[in-house]
């Protein structure tokens, strides 16, 4: 089932440059293109990808977007004297034209369009476009921020046109705010833009009002469009992954889009002079892990920004190995969102609550005065900062390279009863018993049954803990005859052989130990609709839903928004997911569920599930072995108990758990 990842480059691109001085302008090189494509050919994941040839994109395709009179005027710059081009530049921002840039944009927005129909027909799952001019600044008349046409933009109304699509997500991580993009569909509610930018209240490029967190789209698409402003320089993989827990994957979830088009930036990187934040390279692991789970896998990346040619290369292997498949590495500092993050992410949650059920629960905003205090206050501070910051350039930052990430060479395991059948691609696991293992199994589970068939499961499931622990095996799948003894006994192996953390997600109602929860090395997070009878301690967590998981938005909304951040925050090294046979979730959901949580523990995810449940195996290796899982269709409302259920649990944990957090300290 799993299908390839197209990747689509032509040197072509990289054949226009700057032909005069101007210091906003000098960043944008060719080099971007050929240190990105290089790291991808060194590390080999070009190998791993289809190729697909570029195009052209025809005067229909570029007037899905743009007017006439603007495609014509440039038309005419392949032909124009550099004192006429440099003349033409002046009436647009931040841009500049060449005698090749005409050609190279028509192979921009061609290579977005081929990349729509390579995902579209099937010939593969996602893709990735390496294109110069970027295009999320262009408007229907106007260049701007060195874009020409707007690739993504026309990729969006052209899958609509040619595929009928009904609803596409754009999400735009560039540092940028794409106001092109957001301009182009700000009343239409089949195209979802998301983009979180750099803004500093207003001070920073491109200064538009229109890009803080108050426009929301217009008319039919009110609700449409969110805008994330980052008031602060300086945010990290935690501010980030909030606002994908917190935001972003609750809406998306809720929109059920048929195709995710990514204005993929990478001036949001550390490193980047543009940006000056301070996210990580492998974040974009993340971000992209956790959005191809969304419209069946659908996911067309588009290069944007990027300006740094050490973190630009590195941003952009990380997204497309992930979109190969490989395991996302662990993600490293996930301390908690900043103060200012809290702040947009407060201010955006609460200016999208009328539109999306999955943030109607969220605290409203402060009063005016209150807030227009604390961004004076916000603003004084910062300008003190920023004198300090200004000596220090953000090119001249260092930071570890990604280490690299290898793949185990077997991906899903499965220990299965004889009579069930293998899935094909994945392993069927079974160990030569252990003396020492079955020793302890029979001193610690197995004191008087005698079963041997129990003891066979539990000891194949041990070795193949200690596999995922060595990194030999990915991932795994066991059908068992008991899921609470199980869990119980690789929770204990776990605590007590292994160095690292487990995270156990058990989704109905099971008996679970607590073993490993007093200090740490365990954390149990539980899914059912049995009220606790009271909440054990920061690391046991049960999460009640009235109708348990056969609530498809409530549950949701949990593992989004509870179950994510906690995961990340923990950062374990194995997780173990446990389902009982009663447990009410569907399929897909499940599938869901399991995906996701690939993002944690470099993927070492060990499922557990009843012997009866064979019908199971199918889908459930389906998504181990890193097929997207189907998409769960537009969500309704949750449960109101379910949400202010989740509500008070998320704000009773935010004190131990700061990826929790919705609102900044004091406002909250
Ligand atoms: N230092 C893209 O990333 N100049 N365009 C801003 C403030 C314009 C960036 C000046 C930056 C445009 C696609
Ligand atoms: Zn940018």
């Amino acid at each position: 089932m799993k299908m390839g990842t197209a990747l689509i480059y032509d040197e072509e691109m990289t054949k226009y440059k700057l032909l005069w001085v101007d210091p906003v302008c000098k960043i944008e090189v060719p080099e971007r293109l050929t240190v990105s494509h290089e790291a991808l050919i060194k590390t080999g994941l070009a190998d791993r990808c289809i190729s697909v040839p570029v195009r052209e994109a025809t005067d229909a395709d570029i007037l899905l977007v743009h007017s006439e009179e603007y495609l014509e005027a440039v038309k005419k710059t392949p032909y124009m004297t550099l004192e006429d081009l440099q003349e033409f530049t002046l009436q647009y921002g931040d841009v500049y034209f060449h005698p090749n840039i005409y050609h190279c944009a028509k192979l921009a927005a061609g290579a977005a369009l081929q990349l729509v129909d390579s995902v579209m027909t099937g010939k593969v799952r996602n893709g990735m476009a390496l294109v110069r001019p970027p295009g999320h600044h262009s408007m229907r008349s106007a260049a701007s921020g060195f874009c020409v046409f707007n690739n993504v933009a026309i990729a969006a109304q052209y899958a609509k046109q040619q595929y009928g699509v009904k609803r596409v997500l754009i999400v735009d991580w560039d540092v940028h705010h794409g106001q092109g993009v957001q301009y182009c569909f700000e009343d239409d509610p089949s195209v979802l833009y998301f983009s979180w930018h750099r803004y500093e209240h207003q001070k920073f490029w491109p200064q538009l009002k229109e890009s803080d967190y108050n426009s929301v789209g217009k008319e039919k698409g009110a609700g449409f469009n969110i805008n994330v402003p980052w008031n602060k320089v300086g945010m990290k993989n935690s501010d980030y992954l909030s606002v994908f827990c917190h935001i972003l994957l609750p809406v998306a979830y809720e929109f059920s889009p048929d195709l995710v088009l990514v204005c993929a930036g990478f001036d949001s990187a550390i490193g980047d002079p543009e940006g000056e934040m301070c996210a990580s390279p492998d974040i974009f692991a993340h971000l992209t892990h956790l959005l191809m789970n969304l419209a069946g896998g659908k996911l067309c990346a588009v290069l944007e920004g990027g300006y740094n040619l050490t973190s630009l290369p590195q941003s952009v292997c990380q997204t497309v190995q992930t979109l190969l498949g490989d395991p996302a590495p662990r993600p490293a500092n996930l301390d908690g969102p900043c103060e200012s993050a809290l702040e947009s992410l407060h201010c955006v949650r609460s200016a999208h609550r009328q539109y999306w059920s999955c943030l109607k629960h969220a605290a409203e905003l402060p009063t005016s005065d209150v807030t227009t205090k604390r961004i004076k206050l916000a603003e004084e501070e910062e300008d003190k900062l920023k004198k300090v910051e200004e000596e220090k350039n953000a090119e001249e930052e260092v930071w570890p390279e990604p280490p690299k990430r290898v793949a185990p060479a077997v991906r899903t395991a499965l220990v299965l009863p004889n009579d069930v059948a293998c899935p094909d691609g994945c392993k069927r696991f079974s160990s030569s018993e252990d003396p020492v293992i079955v020793n302890k199994l029979r001193k610690n589970f197995l004191k008087d049954a005698d079963d041997s068939d129990a003891l066979t499961s539990l000891s194949s499931l041990i070795a193949l803990v200690e596999k995922m622990e060595r990194n030999e095996i990915c991932n795994g799948l066991a059908l068992v005859p008991d899921v609470s003894m199980a869990m119980m006994c690789v929770v204990q192996h776990a605590a007590t052989a292994l160095r690292n953390r487990v995270l156990v997600v058990c989704v109905g109602d099971a008996g679970v130990s607590s073993h490993g929860t007093e200090d740490g090395k365990t954390l149990v997070v539980q899914f059912s609709n049995r009220e606790p009878e009271e909440q054990k301690c920061k690391y046991h967590i049960s999460v009640c839903l009235k109708k348990g998981c056969s609530d498809v938005s409530g549950f949701a909304q949990a593992v989004l928004g509870l179950l994510l951040p906690l995961g990340y925050e923990y950062d374990p090294s194995l997780v173990l997911l446990a389902r009982t046979p009663d447990s009410g979730l569907c399929d897909s959901v499940w599938q869901q569920l399991t995906g996701l949580l690939q993002g944690i523990a470099q993927g070492h995810t060990l499922v557990l599930m009843q012997e009866a449940e064979t019908s199971c195996v199918g889908p459930t290796a389906s998504s181990l072995f890193g097929d997207a899982a189907p998409s769960l269709g537009k969500l309704h409302a949750p449960l109101p108990e379910d949400v202010e259920a989740l509500e008070r649990l998320r704000h009773r944990l935010q004190v131990d758990w700061k990826l929790l957090q919705t609102t900044a300290p004091e406002t909250g």
